[in-house]
C-alpha cells in the first residue's frame, strides 16, 4: 500500500470540480485517509513547491496556488501514487488525453486543476507538510471487492 498527496488547486475549486474529482479516485478504489479545504500561505505554497524555486514559472505558480481555497486530500491503495498520477494526466492540460482529469477539464500547463505526488519522497514530504497531524486509519469494507 501506498499513500499519495493529492489537491484540487484554486482553479478546480472555482470551477466546481471538487466532486466529480473526489468521485474518480473513489470510484476507481483509493481509499480516502485525509481531506481538508484551506487557503495556502505564501511560506506553504513555497515549501510544496520548493523544488521548482529556480524555475521562471515559480512566482506565477505561488502566485496562483496561493490565490484562493484549495481541497488537500490523502489517498491510499496499491502503487497509490502511480494510479493516481494516471487519473490527473500529463502536466499540460491541452496534451493530456481525454479521460483524465487534466485532459477533460484543462486547457493550460499552470492552470492544470490538480496537483499529485510524483515519488514515493514526494509524497511523503507533501503529506507531511499538508497533514501534520496525520491521517484517518480505517478500512474501506470494499477493499475485499476491490483486490483479488
Ligand atoms: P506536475 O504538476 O504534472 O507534477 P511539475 O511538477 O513539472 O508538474 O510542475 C509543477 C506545476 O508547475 C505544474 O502543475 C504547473 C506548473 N508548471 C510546470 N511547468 C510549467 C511551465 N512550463 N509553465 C508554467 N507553469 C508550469
Ligand atoms: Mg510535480
Amino acid at each position: 500500500m501506498q499513500t499519495t498527496f493529492v489537491m484540487v488547486k484554486p482553479d478546480g475549486v472555482q470551477r466546481g470540480l471538487v466532486g466529480e474529482i473526489i468521485n474518480r479516485f473513489e470510484q476507481k478504489g483509493l481509499r480516502l485517509v485525509g481531506l481538508k479545504q484551506l487557503l495556502p500561505s505564501h511560506e506553504l505554497a513555497s515549501r510544496h513547491y520548493a523544488v521548482h524555486s529556480e524555475r521562471p514559472f515559480y512566482e506565477g505558480l505561488l502566485k496562483f496556488i496561493t490565490s484562493g481555497p484549495v481541497v488537500a486530500m490523502a489517498w491510499r491503495g496499491v502503487d497509490a501514487i502511480a494510479v493516481a498520477r494516471n487519473i490527473i494526466g500529463p502536466t499540460d492540460g491541452r496534451e493530456a488525453s481525454p479521460g483524465t482529469i487534466r485532459g477533460d477539464y484543462a486547457m493550460d500547463i499552470g492552470h492544470n486543476i490538480i496537483h499529485g505526488s510524483d515519488a514515493e519522497e514526494t509524497a511523503e514530504f507533501e503529506l507531511s507538510l499538508w497533514f501534520p497531524d496525520g491521517l484517518v486509519e480505517w478500512t474501506r469494507s470494499a477493499e475485499d471487492w476491490i483486490y483479488e
